[in-house]
Protein backbone atom coordinates (compact mmCIF):
# COMPACT_ATOMS: atom_id res chain seq x y z
CA UNK A 1 0.00 0.00 0.00
CA UNK A 2 1.05 3.26 -0.82
CA UNK A 3 2.26 5.64 1.66
CA UNK A 4 0.74 9.40 0.79
CA UNK A 5 1.18 12.53 2.52
CA UNK A 6 -1.43 15.23 2.04
CA UNK A 7 -1.43 18.66 3.29
CA UNK A 8 -3.54 21.54 3.46
CA UNK A 9 -2.88 25.10 4.53
CA UNK A 10 -4.19 27.33 7.49
CA UNK A 11 -6.67 30.22 6.14
CA UNK A 12 -4.53 33.69 5.57
CA UNK A 13 -5.08 37.12 4.52
CA UNK A 14 -7.56 37.69 6.99
CA UNK A 15 -10.00 34.73 5.57
CA UNK A 16 -11.96 33.06 7.76
CA UNK A 17 -11.23 29.67 6.59
CA UNK A 18 -9.18 27.67 3.50
CA UNK A 19 -11.05 24.60 1.60
CA UNK A 20 -7.67 22.72 1.54
CA UNK A 21 -7.10 22.42 5.15
CA UNK A 22 -11.31 21.47 5.22
CA UNK A 23 -10.51 18.84 2.17
CA UNK A 24 -7.58 17.01 4.37
CA UNK A 25 -9.44 17.38 7.80
CA UNK A 26 -12.36 15.28 6.20
CA UNK A 27 -10.10 13.08 4.11
CA UNK A 28 -8.20 12.42 7.39
CA UNK A 29 -11.76 11.37 9.33
CA UNK A 30 -12.48 8.85 6.31
CA UNK A 31 -9.35 7.78 4.75
CA UNK A 32 -9.07 7.20 1.20
CA UNK A 33 -9.32 3.70 0.14
CA UNK A 34 -6.21 1.41 -0.85
CA UNK A 35 -3.67 4.33 0.29
CA UNK A 36 -2.09 4.85 3.82
CA UNK A 37 -2.85 8.64 4.57
CA UNK A 38 -0.94 10.82 6.54
CA UNK A 39 -2.45 14.60 6.92
CA UNK A 40 -1.34 17.90 8.05
CA UNK A 41 -1.84 21.86 8.13
CA UNK A 42 0.72 23.76 7.22
CA UNK A 43 0.95 27.55 7.74
CA UNK A 44 0.72 30.32 5.42
CA UNK A 45 4.55 31.25 6.42
CA UNK A 46 7.71 31.01 3.91
CA UNK A 47 9.98 29.39 5.46
CA UNK A 48 8.33 27.70 8.28
CA UNK A 49 5.99 26.10 6.30
CA UNK A 50 8.67 24.49 3.93
CA UNK A 51 10.44 23.52 6.90
CA UNK A 52 7.80 21.58 8.84
CA UNK A 53 7.03 20.24 5.44
CA UNK A 54 10.87 19.12 5.47
CA UNK A 55 9.88 17.54 8.89
CA UNK A 56 6.80 15.44 7.95
CA UNK A 57 8.63 13.89 5.23
CA UNK A 58 11.68 12.38 7.32
CA UNK A 59 8.79 11.74 9.77
CA UNK A 60 6.67 9.60 6.89
CA UNK A 61 8.70 8.43 4.55
CA UNK A 62 5.74 8.91 2.08
CA UNK A 63 5.63 7.51 -1.23
CA UNK A 64 4.10 10.31 -2.48
CA UNK A 65 3.36 13.87 -1.30
CA UNK A 66 0.34 16.02 -2.38
CA UNK A 67 -0.04 19.80 -1.72
CA UNK A 68 -3.46 21.86 -1.76
CA UNK A 69 -4.17 25.25 -1.28
CA UNK A 70 -6.69 27.80 -1.73
CA UNK A 71 -6.95 29.89 -5.20
CA UNK A 72 -9.46 32.09 -5.29
CA UNK A 73 -10.63 33.10 -8.82
CA UNK A 74 -10.34 29.44 -10.06
CA UNK A 75 -13.46 27.54 -10.77
CA UNK A 76 -11.37 24.17 -11.23
CA UNK A 77 -9.44 21.87 -9.14
CA UNK A 78 -6.29 23.04 -10.96
CA UNK A 79 -3.40 20.64 -11.11
CA UNK A 80 -0.07 22.63 -10.90
CA UNK A 81 2.45 21.52 -13.66
CA UNK A 82 5.72 23.70 -12.55
CA UNK A 83 7.36 25.49 -9.64
CA UNK A 84 9.54 28.61 -10.05
CA UNK A 85 12.59 29.42 -7.67
CA UNK A 86 10.86 32.99 -6.72
CA UNK A 87 9.19 34.10 -3.43
CA UNK A 88 7.24 37.79 -4.45
CA UNK A 89 4.72 38.25 -2.46
CA UNK A 90 1.86 40.98 -3.10
CA UNK A 91 0.24 40.31 0.29
CA UNK A 92 2.38 39.72 3.95
CA UNK A 93 2.43 35.86 5.30
CA UNK A 94 0.64 34.86 8.20
CA UNK A 95 3.65 35.86 10.44
CA UNK A 96 3.45 39.23 9.05
CA UNK A 97 6.37 39.09 6.34
CA UNK A 98 5.90 40.25 2.82
CA UNK A 99 8.88 38.75 1.01
CA UNK A 100 9.88 39.73 -2.63
CA UNK A 101 12.39 38.73 -5.41
CA UNK A 102 14.12 36.33 -3.13
CA UNK A 103 14.83 32.63 -4.59
CA UNK A 104 12.93 29.35 -2.81
CA UNK A 105 16.16 27.82 -2.38
CA UNK A 106 19.20 29.48 -3.24
CA UNK A 107 21.38 28.20 -5.99
CA UNK A 108 18.15 26.51 -6.45
CA UNK A 109 16.77 25.21 -10.50
CA UNK A 110 14.57 28.04 -11.77
CA UNK A 111 11.83 25.63 -12.28
CA UNK A 112 10.59 22.21 -11.52
CA UNK A 113 7.84 20.23 -13.01
CA UNK A 114 5.61 18.34 -10.64
CA UNK A 115 6.25 14.31 -10.81
CA UNK A 116 2.47 13.44 -10.79
CA UNK A 117 0.39 11.99 -13.39
CA UNK A 118 -1.64 15.18 -13.82
CA UNK A 119 -2.97 14.64 -16.84
CA UNK A 120 -4.68 11.08 -15.90
CA UNK A 121 -5.40 12.97 -12.38
CA UNK A 122 -7.79 15.68 -14.51
CA UNK A 123 -8.83 12.78 -16.59
CA UNK A 124 -10.46 11.21 -13.39
CA UNK A 125 -11.79 13.81 -11.90
CA UNK A 126 -13.53 14.90 -15.02
CA UNK A 127 -15.16 11.75 -15.46
CA UNK A 128 -16.70 12.04 -12.06
CA UNK A 129 -18.30 15.07 -13.52
CA UNK A 130 -16.31 17.90 -11.40
CA UNK A 131 -14.71 20.37 -12.75
CA UNK A 132 -10.53 19.72 -13.63
CA UNK A 133 -7.99 21.21 -15.28
CA UNK A 134 -3.68 21.64 -15.59
CA UNK A 135 -2.25 25.15 -14.54
CA UNK A 136 1.32 26.44 -15.27
CA UNK A 137 1.18 28.72 -12.65
CA UNK A 138 1.00 28.37 -9.05
CA UNK A 139 2.09 31.95 -8.54
CA UNK A 140 4.89 33.14 -6.65
CA UNK A 141 3.42 33.34 -2.50
CA UNK A 142 3.45 30.21 -0.49
CA UNK A 143 1.55 27.84 -2.51
CA UNK A 144 4.55 28.10 -5.01
CA UNK A 145 7.11 28.47 -2.47
CA UNK A 146 5.92 24.76 -0.46
CA UNK A 147 5.54 23.10 -4.28
CA UNK A 148 8.78 24.50 -5.18
CA UNK A 149 10.54 23.08 -1.71
CA UNK A 150 8.65 19.93 -2.12
CA UNK A 151 9.92 19.70 -5.37
CA UNK A 152 13.73 20.51 -4.50
CA UNK A 153 13.98 18.13 -1.33
CA UNK A 154 12.24 14.87 -3.64
CA UNK A 155 14.55 15.92 -6.38
CA UNK A 156 16.53 12.36 -7.69
CA UNK A 157 14.19 10.62 -5.59
CA UNK A 158 11.43 7.90 -6.91
CA UNK A 159 8.69 9.78 -5.29
CA UNK A 160 6.20 11.53 -6.93
CA UNK A 161 4.78 14.98 -5.79
CA UNK A 162 2.84 18.25 -6.71
CA UNK A 163 0.53 20.59 -5.88
CA UNK A 164 -2.93 21.40 -6.15
CA UNK A 165 -4.96 24.56 -6.14
CA UNK A 166 -8.35 24.22 -5.07
CA UNK A 167 -11.44 27.05 -5.64
CA UNK A 168 -13.19 28.74 -2.90
CA UNK A 169 -16.35 26.74 -1.23
CA UNK A 170 -19.84 28.65 -1.46
CA UNK A 171 -19.35 29.64 2.46
CA UNK A 172 -16.61 32.24 1.72
CA UNK A 173 -19.08 34.02 -1.38
CA UNK A 174 -19.83 36.57 1.51
CA UNK A 175 -15.86 37.01 1.49
CA UNK A 176 -15.15 37.10 -1.59
CA UNK A 177 -18.32 38.50 -3.58
CA UNK A 178 -18.43 37.53 -7.10
CA UNK A 179 -15.46 34.58 -6.88
CA UNK A 180 -16.31 30.99 -8.58
CA UNK A 181 -17.14 28.70 -5.89
CA UNK A 182 -17.15 24.64 -5.93
CA UNK A 183 -18.99 22.69 -2.55
CA UNK A 184 -16.61 20.91 -0.29
CA UNK A 185 -18.18 17.65 -1.02
CA UNK A 186 -17.11 17.87 -4.63
CA UNK A 187 -13.63 19.31 -3.87
CA UNK A 188 -13.32 16.37 -1.21
CA UNK A 189 -14.16 13.64 -4.05
CA UNK A 190 -11.93 15.12 -6.47
CA UNK A 191 -8.54 15.22 -4.40
CA UNK A 192 -9.90 11.45 -3.30
CA UNK A 193 -10.20 10.64 -6.63
CA UNK A 194 -6.79 12.23 -7.49
CA UNK A 195 -4.84 10.19 -4.35
CA UNK A 196 -6.13 7.23 -6.17
CA UNK A 197 -4.46 7.69 -9.44
CA UNK A 198 -1.42 8.96 -8.13
CA UNK A 199 -1.15 5.56 -6.42
CA UNK A 200 -1.73 3.91 -9.69
CA UNK A 201 -5.25 2.33 -8.09
CA UNK A 202 -7.98 4.28 -9.43
CA UNK A 203 -10.23 2.12 -11.62
CA UNK A 204 -11.00 4.42 -14.55
N1 LIG B 1 -3.12 29.72 -1.00
C1 LIG B 1 -2.03 30.68 -1.07
C2 LIG B 1 -1.16 30.37 0.13
C3 LIG B 1 -1.95 29.46 0.99
C4 LIG B 1 -3.10 29.06 0.20
O1 LIG B 1 -3.95 28.23 0.54
C5 LIG B 1 -1.28 30.62 -2.40
O2 LIG B 1 -1.90 30.30 -3.43
O3 LIG B 1 -0.08 30.93 -2.44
Amino acid sequence: MKRVLLTGFEPFAGASLNPSELIVKALAATGVAGVDLHTAILPVVFTESSELLKHLIKQHQPDIVICLGQAEGRKEISFERVAINLDDARLADNAGRTITDQPVVDGGHPAHFTTLPVKEMVAAVRSAGIAAGLSTTAGTFVCNHIFYSLQHALLGTHKNSGFIHVPLVPEQSPEFEGQPTMPLAQQVEAIAIAIRVAAGIHEA
